[in-house]
């Protein structure tokens, strides 16, 4: 049996890192053979522009920038297949929706934004973690990177809004570190045998 796509999404500070990292833990001590999965990949040539744009030492027009987050994520497909081929559950920590999400809330047109990223692998589940702006900056507020703006990461909320259909799961990213983990594990243990590998996205 292939194994599950399962996309987290969330505005930047919802913990979505470090859930994404102790699901994984999790769904392995429990004998399941996860990997863990990040967009945008920094490591690739794709990725290390995208890097040196996020760390404001590059500047790119928006739209160029937008088809390089959408290229990295390209470039993983036929890995990320292979891989749930051969019957392992990828956990990925944001995917085309924080694609579309991130450069709507700049500004650009939303389909156009969804364009690039129609076709790919379409995801057995996206999780949400969601919390509001005011939790969000509890945490000790936005880091350095572009995007980190109480503005902007409203945006993208709203943007994030526009996306949602129902095979979503919103999970209450204010709890506890715990209930949250709890509350992911119990999402993907009850995500029903998957099907065949579907590419497609918004198709
Ligand atoms: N981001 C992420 C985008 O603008 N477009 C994308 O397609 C993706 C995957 O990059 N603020 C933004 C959202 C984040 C930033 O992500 C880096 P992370 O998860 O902080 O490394």
């Amino acid at each position: 049996m292939r194994g599950h796509l399962i996309v987290v999404e969330g505005c930047d500070r919802s913990g979505k890192t470090t859930q994404c990292e102790r699901l994984v833990q999790s769904l392995q001590e429990h004998g399941k053979d996860a990997e863990l999965v990040k967009f945008p990949d920094r490591t690739t040539q794709t990725g290390k522009m995208i890097d040196s744009y996020l760390k404001q030492t590059s500047h790119l027009d928006d739209h160029a920038i937008h088809l390089l987050f959408s290229a990295n994520r390209w470039e993983a497909m036929d890995a990320l297949k292979e891989k749930l081929s051969q019957g392992k559950t990828l956990i990925v920590d944001r995917y085309a929706f924080s694609g579309v999400a991130f450069s709507a809330a700049k500004g650009l047109d939303f389909e156009w934004c969804r364009g690039p990223d129609v076709g790919l692998l379409v995801p057995d589940v996206v999780m949400f973690l969601d919390l509001t702006m005011d939790e969000a900056e509890k945490r000790g507020g936005f880091g350095e990177e572009r995007y980190e703006k109480r503005e902007l990461q409203m945006q993208v909320r709203k943007e994030f809004d526009k996306l949602m259909d129902d095979t979503w799961k919103m999970v209450d990213a204010s709890q506890t570190k715990d209930q949250v983990h709890t509350a992911m594990l119990t999402i993907v243990n009850e995500l029903p045998a998957p099907g065949p590998v579907r590419s497609g996205l918004w198709k």
